[in-house]
């Protein structure tokens, strides 16, 4: 399945612009309404600043919504998934539960609660400009208007739908609490364009002991808007060798095939994780397991055989970097499914743990890697450089991505970095723990921008909380 994931900040970026304006006593600026897909938000009733809330976070289908006193909580915050037809589902955080219209009525004054998502049209909402940077959210089933009764400022005022109108009580301002890049629970990972689009190949996430078994890719041309392919690979399905564990992988091109690099372990036996490649005609797959059997087994080479990268010299030639615990580095056969194992070189700067990633700007290569545990919110990135795709490399140059508490974003790394083809404009994908609520295996996908200094060093990244703009 191919579902088109469309994304904008327009409205966030809208809100804040017309929220400036008018405090600056400016005309305001017509907001977009268009709301940012897989983004959650705090959404404040406009007459009394008080958000909506699911009341005692309940968990409970038919829990109640009402505004209360705005307080950070995951039953504040609310997903907005696009259904790619004019209308969103709106979700809570800390339930999963959508915003619902009880038993589908549409007189006014309908009480509005959280239930199961079931995709009725009871659970559908059309965002619509209500001037300002706020929006009016418009029942799709019966075309009224959720609203605070009353015009009510009290905590604990339950929420209904009503005719829409132009009273503040029917109006909702935006706070952007969250927006990965990929809606949903993805982590590691690999960024990579070939022809003109860039593509996306993350390890599924939010499985306990990151036991998932599937791998999707992702399309995009401006690394904001992303088209889901659906699952490319199932390490279960389709790999003889292994049943889980689908961690990680790497890609490259070469002649028009497309190899994927992954891992997968077993469920029982022997679990060492082992390193796989897989090959198609296209970037999107579906991927077919190369050799029948690991690339790399497990304890061929110290550390975990997993966390696979490729990076292609201008020569052409492909190189594959893998490894937990220890870095190993080795020239790839023309096969792109092999290699010499007299090659293979190891670099293991003290911190080194996971997620290699190589880069050339001008005639510097960029050894990239993640230090600490990814369950740990102190993961992060450090990096060193050489001057051949197998170093020898510099001493680690320093931390270049890590945490930024003041923001909530917790847990950076496993990232890969890409170049806009023709300019010096380069963005790091990367995964840290989910918003809200999320740890080292609930973790989420950003893009941020990469900058270097002039001396060539490489910039610490400003983790953001919405991303880059389309480049
Ligand atoms: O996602 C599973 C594992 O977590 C990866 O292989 C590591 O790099 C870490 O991010």
């Amino acid at each position: 399945m191919t579902l088109t994931v469309k994304r904008s900040l327009a409205l966030v970026a809208a809100t804040f612009l017309a929220l400036a304006l008018v405090v600056a006593g400016g005309e305001p600026a017509a907001a977009d309404p268009d709301p940012p897909d897989g983004a959650s938000v705090n959404l404040a009733a406009a007459h009394s600043g008080k958000c909506m809330d699911v009341i005692s976070a309940s968990t409970d289908d038919g829990g109640e919504v009402a505004q209360y006193d705005c307080n950070d909580g995951a039953n504040q915050m609310w997903r907005f998934d696009d259904l790619g037809d004019g209308h969103v589902r709106i979700s809570a955080r800390h339930s999963d539960k959508c915003l619902d219209v009880d038993a589908a009525s549409s007189d006014n004054g309908a009480r509005v609660i959280q239930w199961e998502c079931h995709g009725g049209t009871n659970q559908q909402w059309e965002v619509q400009d209500a001037g300002e940077g706020a929006i009016q959210l418009v029942a799709r089933h019966s075309g009224k208007c959720l609203e605070v009764p009353s015009a009510s400022t009290s905590n604990g005022a339950r929420l209904q739908t009503w005719e829409c109108g132009t009273g503040d009580h029917q109006r909702w301002e935006m706070e952007l609490v969250s927006s990965p890049a990929l809606p949903g629970l993805f982590a590691d990972p690999n960024i990579a364009r070939f022809g003109d689009t860039y593509y996306l190949y993350p390890t599924t996430d939010g499985f306990s002991g990151w036991s998932g078994t599937q791998y999707r890719a992702f399309s995009s041309t401006d690394l904001v808007n992303w088209t889901d392919h659906g699952v490319i690979l199932d390490v279960n399905a389709d790999v003889s060798w292994a049943d889980n564990s689908a961690w990680a992988p790497g890609v490259a091109e070469r002649d028009g095939k497309y190899y994927f690099y992954f891992s997968g372990g077993r469920t029982s036996g022997d679990t060492r994780k082992q390193l796989g490649v897989a090959v198609s005609d296209s970037p999107t797959g579906p991927f077919t397991d190369a050799l029948g059997h690991p690339l790399v087994s497990a304890g061929e080479y110290s550390g975990q055989a997993i966390d696979p990268a490729v990076f292609t010299d201008d020569d052409g030639r492909s190189y594959l970097y893998w490894g937990q615990g220890a870095s190993h580095q080795v020239p790839l056969n023309d096969d792109m499914v092999s290699f010499d194992a007299g090659d293979v070189v190891s670099y293991n700067p003290p911190d080194y743990n996971e997620g290699s990633f190589v880069i050339k700007r001008g005639s510097t290569y960029y050894f990239m890697w993640s230090e600490g545990d990814t369950r740990s919110e102190d993961y992060r990135v450090n990096y060193a450089t050489g001057s051949s795709p197998l170093g020898p490399w510099s001493a680690p140059a320093g931390v270049i991505l890590h945490k930024d508490e003041s923001q909530g974003i917790l847990g950076t790394g496993h990232h890969s970095v890409v170049q806009v083809p023709g300019t010096d404009e380069w963005y790091i994908a990367y995964h840290r723990f989910a918003i809200p609520d999320g740890d080292g295996t609930h973790r989420e996908v950003m893009i941020d921008r990469l900058h270097f200094n002039a001396d060539g060093s490489i910039r610490e990244v400003e983790p953001t909380i919405e991303g880059i703009d389309p480049v």
